[in-house]
């Protein structure tokens, strides 16, 4: 089992996996434990990550970027429409109204789904952790933003499934943070004592967090969430980028939002320039060489500047964090730390305004690239039986309301019920029992869509299916598990009838209203079975000690009932009168992919990966022709000098002259195989020299290595 974590960003993506060391993240083939956000599609292959990056502005109608928040949009969506005319790529409807993403790839046009552009990124990611790892990676766990609704969770999951990838959890942003500040605390307050609080600040490319967690050792708990899911560093860029396009139009009378490559460029510039301001104070220029109709542009700006100008963004730093501290009920003293984290909280005026909303200085001390991906890593070490890694538990809380509302097929009767409400507890289960004689309809919802930073607020419809009333003609007790899962995804996860048997004297009541029960942690609960395994262990070893076997037994019934709360589940469990069966749940789920349209995306991967190799090997043959060339040819004026004859050396010298030409025409672009005998053809003439030399060479230290031994 591995145990990898991946922070998937909409700019930068890392990684971090458990070696026996510790919690590490790990650098790509370019010593970089960044990888872009970013895929080319092309002719042969598709690149993913560095190599992509620097097609932005080359290839820029076939390199995708800025693409994670359309997960599970439809095209039409205002969001979608909104960035629709900042990318230099086109977009595309699907069939069922999914945003899609239209390429050149393998010389056809090629549309992609949102999920495969992900998986694509993923693949990416997974190989660079199998590459450090040294074995096939599988599991692991990747963060999402906390803000992401069910249907966009359910498309990042679908993502993972096309790359092969077992999700063990997708961990909010934040939760992943706070993790990874938490586990390696030693000094946190011990469970009966306050705990202490502390609120993480992640500002990324494209959207702002908070959440505010409570620690105490061995454990941390959500309290509350609070985003500008439309706050990132690229605002701050978009900012400088329209204003150097004014800037640009009057002094050299150039519309650089004409020129796609030209405004990809700008943008870069803008962002190192954004960097820059946040490490000087003072002008800085911006020059770009060769811009647009040859001209040379070159303009100045500084961080007060900047700021003036992002007057408006700045502002909106605060909203957020008053939202958690209200959510919450805390007040600035009892805030124990502000952690922050992502790479546009390096940006001066930012520090400045969370620092002064707080009263205090903010603290810096986990890695603001890294943190994310270290937090992932630890919960995939704490999931992972195969791993050591401290007890650790981790409350998450629910972002927005759920409520229930069902429906009778026959008859009129609807009713509702929030079922979790808000900063409720997550992942959580419960039980909630109707009283029907038919099949019905449970409708879930968010029941806030105003504070929804999505546009459709439904979930889903669960149809339960097969109730039928009892013999006697009375209602059936049926009895329906909900739950918020470990990837904060809701979903009717079972329901069963419960039958009246013959002879009981027990009547159903006929409530008007469904009862919800807390089933508490799925993760948590203790079997009965366990438990009292438990127990019949301990009595073992004190089977003298009577009264303290009685005084530990009803400690893990205590126990065992403050874990599940009010659960009355087991009172009819302990009912032998009563026989449950289980009913079978049709659910419809807004836009997730159906499994056959999944399974052609999971094979259509593995070709694009299995060509993306073949490509390689391609190009790395090629390169070993070129290679040699390059080598023979120095090594023909140098230390191969005194054993080849001049004729020999003429012969080989025109014959590796005709090859580079050859390379760079007919033989630009031929089929793998074809440069292997290039090859062969060269090291035919090249390796008796080569062997020459060796023995020549090697002649004298043997004798040497003689000498000693003698
Ligand atoms: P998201 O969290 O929105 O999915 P992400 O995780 O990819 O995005 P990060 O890597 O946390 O984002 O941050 C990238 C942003 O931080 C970019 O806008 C980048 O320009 C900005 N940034 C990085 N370093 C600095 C700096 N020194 N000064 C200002 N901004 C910076
Ligand atoms: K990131
Ligand atoms: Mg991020």
């Amino acid at each position: 089992m591995s145990v990898v974590g991946i922070d998937v960003g909409f700019q930068n993506c890392y990684i971090a996996v458990a070696r026996s060391g510790g919690i590490e993240t790990i650098a790509n083939e370019y010593s970089d434990r960044c990888t872009p956000a970013c895929i080319s599609l092309a002719s042969k292959n598709r690149t993913i990550g560095n190599a992509a990056k620097s097609q932005i502005i080359t290839n820029f109608k076939n390199t995708v970027h800025g693409f994670k928040k359309f997960h599970g949009r439809a095209v039409d969506d205002q969001f979608v429409q909104g960035e629709k005319s900042k990318l230099p790529y086109n977009l595309h409807k699907l069939d069922n109204g999914s945003t899609g993403i239209k390429v050149r790839y393998l010389n056809e046009d090629k549309v992609f789904t949102i999920e495969q552009m992900t998986a694509m990124l993923l693949t990416k990611l997974k190989e660079t952790s199998e590459h450090a790892l040294k074995k096939p990676v599988v599991d692991c766990v990747i963060s999402v933003p906390s803000f992401f609704t069910d249907v966009e969770r359910r498309s990042l999951m679908d993502a993972t499934q096309i790359a092969g990838l077992n999700c063990l959890r997708l961990i909010n942003d934040t939760t992943a943070v706070a993790l990874a500040y938490g586990i390696y605390k030693q000094d946190l307050p011990n469970p009966e004592e306050k705990p202490r609080n502390v609120v993480f600040v992640d500002i990324g490319h494209s959207s702002y967090q908070v959440s505010i967690a409570s620690f105490n050792k061995g454990k941390l708990k959500v309290l509350a969430t609070a985003f500008d899911p439309y706050l990132g560093g690229r605002n701050f860029d978009e900012l400088l980028v329209e204003y150097f396009c004014g800037d640009f139009k009057n002094r050299f009378k150039l519309n650089v939002k004409d020129n796609p490559r030209a405004l990809l460029r700008l943008y870069q510039e803008c962002e190192k320039l954004k960097k820059l301001m946040s490490a000087n104070s003072s002008d800085l220029p911006l020059n770009i060489e060769c811009f647009m109709n040859d001209i040379d542009v070159h303009g100045k700006m500084n961080r007060v500047q900047f700021e003036e100008m992002c007057a408006q963004l700045l502002m909106r730093v605060e909203a957020p964090l008053k939202s958690v501290m209200e959510q919450s009920s805390k007040h600035r003293d009892e805030i124990y730390a502000i952690e922050v984290v992502g790479g546009a909280t390096r940006i001066p005026a930012i520090k400045e305004r969370i620092s002064k909303f707080f009263g205090k200085d903010i603290s810096t001390t986990l890695n603001a690239d890294e943190a994310v991906a270290r937090g992932c890593a630890l919960q995939c070490a704490i999931l992972s039986p195969a791993f050591k890694v401290r007890e650790f538990s981790i409350t998450d809380a629910v972002p927005f309301p759920i409520t229930l509302r069902w429906k009778s097929q026959t008859d009129e009767s609807v009713g509702e019920c929030e079922v979790y409400s808000k900063n409720h507890a997550a992942p959580f289960s419960k039980v909630i029992t109707f009283h029907k004689k038919e099949p019905f309809d449970l409708e879930a919802f968010y029941s806030s869509p105003n504070e929804l930073p999505y546009p459709d607020s439904r979930i889903g419809r669960f149809t339960i299916q097969n109730v039928v009333p009892q013999p006697d003609g009375d209602s059936s007790k049926v009895k329906v598990k909900v739950r918020v899962n470990m990837h904060g995804i809701f979903s009717v996860s079972s329901a069963s009838l419960i039958e009246k048997q013959k002879g009981e004297a027990e009547d159903v009541q006929m409530e008007t209203e469904p009862t919800v029960q807390n089933e508490g942690r799925p993760e948590e609960q203790v079997g009965d079975t366990d438990w009292q395994k438990n127990y019949l262990e301990l009595s073992k070893v004190m089977v003298k000690q009577t009264d303290l076997c009685l005084y530990l037994y009803k400690f893990l019934i205590l126990l065992k009932d403050g874990d599940k709360q009010d659960q009355v589940a087991s009172s009819s469990k302990a009912n032998t009168k009563v026989k449950s069966v289980d009913l079978p749940i049709w659910a419809n789920t807004t836009r997730q992919l159906d499994q056959d349209v999944l399974n052609n995306f999971v094979d259509y991967e593995k070709k694009m990966i299995i060509q993306d190799k073949l490509e390689k090997e391609r190009n790395d043959a090629k390169n070993a022709v070129e290679e040699y060339v390059y080598e023979v040819r120095d090594k023909l004026c140098g230390i191969y000098e005194r054993y080849v004859t001049e004729d020999e050396s003429n012969r080989l010298t025109i014959m590796l002259e005709d090859t580079e030409i050859w390379l760079y025409e007919e033989g630009e672009d031929q089929e793998k195989e074809i440069y292997q005998d290039k090859l062969s053809e060269l090291k035919k003439f090249g390796e008796p020299i080569e062997e020459r030399y060796r023995e020549h060479e090697g002649r004298p230290r043997a004798f040497d290595e003689l000498g000693k031994k003698i």
